[in-house]
């Protein structure tokens, strides 16, 4: 197989430093989901960490995100004990910890409990709001669940909806695929061809690019649609540069040149879908050179592609269905449209047809765990749902009654939310009451009336699935954790008696708490315990054969069958059909202002340790990306400092002019501390499950009067 792209790929070959070692896994919100090893030394001291060579995906290597983790994990930044506010909320000191005393852990708890069982008498429970975030994606102490679920629901306070991150895709792809899960990634070697839709793959999902090459190696081209030449793109066989949001429109007419083109699988289409014929007349609209005006992309290079789709040698096919794309007013929706190519092409793995090709989006299908034991959903009822991406409207709007108190975990909103200012402005509110658990003071932090030290990943129990793999990682802890760190499995036991409760189930041990989510008859048939589990610290999941045929039993839609058309879309108000609809602001065309894309940066992961002198001694602020065109009508060079606005707000950068971002569309990346790019992005719903529109951001960007050069 072709070597994993780590920048450190020789470390895992180093030889043992001595000590014993202890299997564990990442817990960030990357597809990957590695598993790892940490060294321990005789005086209880983790030495090193480096990717599980024996684990099928991430065969030896972490990335270079994540390579320094030790180094993060001993920071003097780190959060060593509990925190309370001691400064004006909002109002940094030179030094973070100035703005806070340390309290012990009885004061802190006995504070939060007081606080939370008066908003209770007076309010409620669902005036709490439980804001779990992704700095840790996992089933025991993260956001999956997400951690302290059993006492939530025992309180009955307002539930959360984590729609940060992926949540339109997986309603779109619900009413045509009926699932998120469409193809094992790994089956990617079997591909006929590549289309990398909306994803920086080499980036953001690193560990899958071997299994893209082996495909490349035998013949598959590989395709990348994407408005910036990412390093993904660059090492593409074709790239397309669609306008941001327009993808809906490119898909459909690559679907009406399958059709015009006679190159669709009929037999597949008869036998596995319904509503084809509808389908087929309705994208008879997209002709290529209306796909060419709307999207802004030539027709020859569109007829490429077509060429390339058309041709039986190409199959099956095999489409990664990124983030980037969905990431509009319309996400959920173009997320349904692409999912008709792998469709047409007869390319999802049906009876009797190789796995090899479909959608490339979420794996989630397979693992099947019991989530219900593990959450406690029995416990109680929750009185409404929060959505995570409305956090400004939520504090600032919402009444009967209004969010009195924020409990926060794994999450950083001042720098990944929407609309920052405005959440700046929720979390001001003088009479709401916020705690944080976390590891480092960040810009969130700053409006924390309690800040609570969270234990790191090679300190805790945790259990990670993976959205790119079928593998189920236990991560457990390899050393005591330092200073008074706790886990938040510990924290929400500690909380629950200080609070006077006492169902045994709020006291369930972190390992009862793994055990529970593998008590199902389908690990238990399969062998898998929890004594197994900790030897090889991964498993595959017992749902996921080899090779994985989720649909041999049919596609799991009202039907049975792919959904061309789609009742319950229309009933929903999406439409019966697939359809196009633009963007709400990036694609307009207006040569004054640009669509600002902000995605995964090479060094750190959304605002996971951006902020920190590690990544800083590592990497600078990201400069934004300038077409060289947009940069001479604007009078920008390539150094110059610019200001970015809009109506919503404004952030200082850097340019840099080159070629990544296609003319219109000023490219970044999120996540920096310092930079306040959300600032600018709007906090409007997309179409579907109330999914983020961070790259459907108008803004305009003029030279500041002081320039760098
Ligand atoms: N190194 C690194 N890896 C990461 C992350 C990180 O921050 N850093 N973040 C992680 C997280 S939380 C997630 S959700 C995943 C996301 O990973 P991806 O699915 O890769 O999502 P994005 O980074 O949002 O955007 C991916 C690509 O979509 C492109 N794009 C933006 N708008 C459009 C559009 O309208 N149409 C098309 N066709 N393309 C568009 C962007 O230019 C970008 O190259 O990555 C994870 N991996
Ligand atoms: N402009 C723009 N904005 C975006 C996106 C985009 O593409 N463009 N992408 C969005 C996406 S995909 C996502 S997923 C969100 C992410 O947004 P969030 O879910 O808010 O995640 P982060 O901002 O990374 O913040 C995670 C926090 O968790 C902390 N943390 C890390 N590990 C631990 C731990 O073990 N315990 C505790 N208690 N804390 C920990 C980190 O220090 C960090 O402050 O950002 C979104 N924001
Ligand atoms: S961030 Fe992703 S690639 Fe890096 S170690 Fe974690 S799971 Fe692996
Ligand atoms: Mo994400």
């Amino acid at each position: 197989m072709t070597a994993i792209p780590t920048d450190e790929p020789a470390a895992a070959k180093k030889p043992e430093a001595g000590g014993r070692t202890v299997v564990g896994s990442c817990p960030l919100d990357c597809p990957d989901g590695c598993s790892w090893i940490v060294t321990v030394s005789e005086t209880g001291n983790a030495t090193r960490l480096r990717g599980n060579p024996d684990h099928p995906f991430t065969a030896g290597g972490l990335c270079k995100k994540v390579n320094p983790w030790l180094k993060m994990a001993e920071d003097p930044a780190r959060l060593m004990q509990p925190l309370r506010r001691v400064k004006p909320k909002g109002q940094r000191s030179a030094n973070r910890f100035d703005d806070f005393e340390p309290i012990s852990w009885e004061e802190a708890m006995d504070d939060i409990a007081s606080r939370f069982n008066k908003i209770i008498a007076s309010s409620g429970p669902a005036a709490i709001w439980p804001f779990a975030g992704t700095g840790n994606v996992g089933f025991v102490q993260g956001g999956a669940l997400p951690v302290g679920s059993r006492l939530w629901n025992h309180l009955g306070v307002s539930k959360h909806f984590l729609t940060i991150c992926s949540v339109s895709g997986h309603v779109g792809l619900s009413y045509s695929v009926g699932t998120g899960t469409g193809m094992d990634p790994e089956d990617v070697v079997n591909a006929g061809a590549v289309l990398i839709w909306g994803s920086n793959t080499l980036v953001a999902n690193q560990h899958w690019w071997p299994f893209v090459e082996r495909a490349g190696d035998t013949g598959a081209p590989i395709v990348v649609i994407d408005p910036i030449r990412t390093r993904t793109a660059a090492r593409a066989d074709l790239h397309i540069a669609p306008r941001p949001g327009t993808d809906g429109a490119l898909a459909l007419g690559l679907c009406r040149a399958l059709i015009a083109a006679d190159a669709v699988d009929l037999e597949f289409v008869q036998q596995f879908t319904v509503g084809y014929d509808e389908f087929a007349v309705s994208v008879d609209e997209w002709t290529l050179e209306r796909v060419s005006q709307v999207c802004g992309v030539p027709v020859e290079r569109l007829d490429g592609l077509v060429n390339l789709l058309c041709d039986p040698g190409h199959r099956p096919l095999a489409v990664k269905l990124g983030q980037g794309m969905q990431r509009h007013a319309y996400g959920g929706q173009t997320s349904r449209i692409v999912s008709c190519l792998p469709a047409l092409t007869g390319s999802y793995p049906v009876k009797g047809r190789p796995a090899g090709g479909g959608l490339v989006y979420s794996t989630h299908a397979p693992y099947k765990l019991n989530t219900q034991l593990a959450s406690g959903r029995h416990l109680g009822a929750r009185p409404r749902a929060l959505a995570m991406t409305n956090l400004a409207a939520n504090l600032l709007e919402l009444d009967d009654p209004p969010v009195e108190a924020l409990f926060v975990h794994g999450a950083n909103p001042v720098v990944s939310n929407p609309d920052v200012d405005r959440v700046r402005q929720g979390l001001s509110r003088s009479d709401l009451f916020c705690v944080v658990a976390e590891i480092y003071l960040t810009e969130t932090t700053d409006y924390a009336d309690i800040v609570l030290p969270s234990t790191m990943q090679h300190e805790q129990w945790e259990v990670n699935d993976s959205f790119a793999h079928m593998y189920l990682n236990l991560n457990q802890p390899a050393i005591e954790p330092p200073g008074e760190c706790l886990a938040h499995t510990e924290m929400f036991r500690r909380l629950a008696r200080a609070m006077d409760l006492d169902e045994p189930e709020l006291f369930a041990s972190d390992e009862e708490l793994v055990a529970a989510l593998i008590d199902t008859d389908e690990y238990r048939a399969a062998g898998v315990t929890l004594e197994s589990w900790k030897e090889v610290g991964w498993v595959r999941a017992p749902a996921a054969g080899r090779p994985y045929q989720p649909f041999d039993d049919g596609f799991p839609t009202t039907s049975g069958r792919f959904e061309f058309v789609s009742e319950r879309a229309e009933q929903q108000g999406h439409g019966r059909l697939p359809n196009y609809r633009p963007p709400a602001e990036a694609a307009s065309g207006a040569s004054d202002s640009y669509d600002l894309v902000a995605i995964g940066s090479d060094w750190h992961i959304n605002s996971v340790f951006a902020g920190t002198q590690v990544v800083a001694n590592r990497t600078k602020a990201p400069p934004i990306s300038l077409h060289p065109d947009d940069a001479l009508r604007d009078g920008i060079e390539h150094g110059d400092k610019i200001v970015v606005f809009n109506e919503r707000g404004s952030f200082d950068a850097v340019a840099a002019v080159d070629s990544r971002a296609r003319p219109g569309v000023a490219a970044t990346t999120k996540g920096w501390w310092a930079m306040g790019i959300n600032n600018t992005v709007v906090e409007r719903d997309s179409d579907m499950g109330r999914g983020a529109v961070f790259h459907d951001n108008r803004v305009q960007i003029r030279a500041s009067d002081q320039t760098a050069r």
